[in-house]
């Protein structure tokens, strides 16, 4: 986590845009680690303690130091540059907690979807919740120490995704990777805004 000094807290008076971004994933994919790792206000967490209920129920192959799950939400802010500043809500990765997705989502201007390569298939069904709602995402491929590497048209085919969806690779311990995932989430929706209103203007 960065340290936190009393000028942090505050917001330069140059900012002019705020915007919500949704950090999402699987179970335990790291997306309380990278909501810590570029919040400048101490983050908000609501980690629970698991207990033996989730044996069976929580697959923690590869998990070994994971000892606590979020069970509502992860809260940080990023000031991303002298104008713009990102409000980063993460979700609970359980399924039974998917529920709480809607009311996160309402308003966010983009996602980023955190995979871990390891266990490439439970970011199906996350993938599937976001087209369905139809917000634009990022894939930030989380790598572990036993991750095999994998390039972003490789991951694109395997996750089965448009060919314009960025895919960056990011270490969520480390802020500097974690903030140009970001960055590169921001870019790609105002791109995608911006193609949007050219072509409303067009017709
Ligand atoms: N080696 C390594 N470990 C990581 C990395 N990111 C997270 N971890 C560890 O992996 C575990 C999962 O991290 P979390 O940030 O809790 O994952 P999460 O996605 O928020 O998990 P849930 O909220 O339970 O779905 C923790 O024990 C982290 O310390 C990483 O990039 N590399
Ligand atoms: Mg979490």
């Amino acid at each position: 986590m960065v340290s936190v000094g009393s000028a942090d807290r505050y917001l330069p008076d140059t900012v002019q845009q705020a915007v919500k971004i949704l950090v999402v994933g699987a179970f335990g994919v790291g997306k309380t680690t990278l909501v810590g790792s570029v919040s400048e206000i101490e983050p908000l967490r609501t980690e629970e303690v698991m207990t033996e209920a989730s044996v069976g129920v929580d697959d923690l192959a590869g998990m070994h130091t994971k000892t606590t799950t979020t069970v509502a939400m992860d809260f940080g802010r990023i000031t991303l540059n002298s104008r713009l500043v990102l409000y980063l809500f993460g979700t609970p990765g359980q399924r039974r907690f998917w529920d709480l997705w809607d009311g996160l989502a309402e308003g966010a201007l983009g996602v980023l979807v955190i995979v871990d390569t390891r266990r490439l298939e439970d970011s199906f069904d996350v993938l599937e919740q976001l087209e369905l709602r139809g917000l634009p995402f990022t894939v930030a491929v989380n790598q572990f120490p036993d991750s095999e590497s994998y390039g972003a048209d490789e991951l694109r085919c395997a996750l089965d995704l448009l060919p314009d969806t960025p895919v960056v690779m990011c270490d969520a311990r480390e802020r500097a990777p974690s903030v140009n995932a970001l960055i590169s989430l921001v870019e790609f929706v105002s791109s995608t805004v911006g193609a949007v209103r050219a072509r409303e203007t067009a017709s």
